[in-house]
């Protein structure tokens, strides 16, 4: 599907609205509310919209279409830091979340994406709480011919981390992706445990895991500001992915989240299939949402 597809409900939303009130030879009070709407419709926050209403002047009814200064003046305003893949061999990536957000898939698009290279990535699946979570990776890597360890239902979840870094270490494997729990019998339970998985990745390999990736359901907008301020207390996330974007209009969310939160935003999920995990990179996203011209890769 790719980003440009994936974010289509946002930009029919947002950047189609956007263009028919301020494509306008007058920028009036009225106006200037439904831009304002639209810009809070597409989740962007407060804090961005206010920018961008305080810009919309100099912006709209002029000779250079205004998209292109609005892409750039919110992407210049993102953060430029990266969640960006270590050379940690093998490398240890650790993904949490909550139940349905997207997590499995996201270990499932990522092998799919290391293999492609020639890479060797071994899947573990640290959820020993629901039987179908095992089944569910272990789908995966049969499709994708990958490696997988599963340990017995009500196995410890920290063991099974520990047991595939081991087995990482001695076979050679590029990559390592531990899938987690996303629900157990309550938030601090589930903290307490990610944490702790989190300290036997580093007493199996020192340094371990390399990334910790938080997977974020995107249909629910900014709401998933505040999730990833409570697992970012848990334990040190490194980056942030954002799922299921095609999904929603509330793409600006994305770029909410992105100004707010001391984590970068190091994917986005924008459709059904394995090549729909996308580098979140600030201006080509901005574009995509505005209905800018679709960049060649
Ligand atoms: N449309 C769409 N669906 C997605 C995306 N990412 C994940 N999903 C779907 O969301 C559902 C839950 O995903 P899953 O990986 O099982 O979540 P988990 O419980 O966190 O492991 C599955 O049906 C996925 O196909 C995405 O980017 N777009
Ligand atoms: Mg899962």
């Amino acid at each position: 599907m790719g980003l440009f597809e994936g974010l289509r409900k946002s930009r029919d939303a947002l950047g189609k609205g956007l263009s028919k009130v301020l494509g306008g030879p007058r920028l009036d009070e009225e106006t200037m509310e439904e831009a304002e709407e639209l810009l809070l419709g597409s989740d962007l926050g407060w804090e961005l919209t206010e920018m961008v209403m305080e810009e919309l002047p100099r912006m709209a009814g002029g000779e250079e279409d205004y998209r292109e200064k609005l892409a750039s003046m919110l992407a210049e305003r993102l953060p430029t830091r990266k969640a960006e893949e270590t050379s940690a061999r093998p490398e240890v990536v650790l993904v949490v979340g909550v139940n349905g957000s997207g997590k499995t898939t996201v270990i499932a698009r990522l092998a799919a994406r290391y293999q492609v290279r020639g890479e060797r990535v071994l899947l573990a699946c640290a959820d020993t709480y629901r039987a179908a979570a095992a089944e569910q990776l272990q789908i995966w890597g049969d499709r994708l011919g990958a490696e997988v360890l599963t340990q017995q239902h009500g196995s410890d979840p920290g063991a099974v981390a520990f047991d595939a870094i081991k087995k990482s270490l001695a076979g050679d494997y590029d990559r390592l992706l531990v899938d987690t729990a996303g629900r157990i019998q309550t938030r601090d339970d589930l903290m307490a445990e990610l944490s702790k998985i989190h300290r036997v990745c580093g007493k199996a390999l020192q340094g371990a895991p390399h990334r910790t990736l938080l997977v974020l359901d995107g249909t629910v907008g900014q709401n998933a500001i505040s999730q990833a301020q409570s697992f970012g207390e848990a334990l040190p996330v490194t980056g942030i992915v954002v799922t299921k974007l095609d999904g929603t209009a509330k793409g600006g969310a994305v770029l909410a989240m992105a100004s707010r939160l001391d984590i970068p935003v190091a994917y986005v999920g924008v459709g059904e299939g394995l090549d729909d995990l996308v580098e979140f990179e600030p201006s080509a996203y901005v574009r995509a949402l505005l209905g800018l011209e679709e960049l060649s890769a």
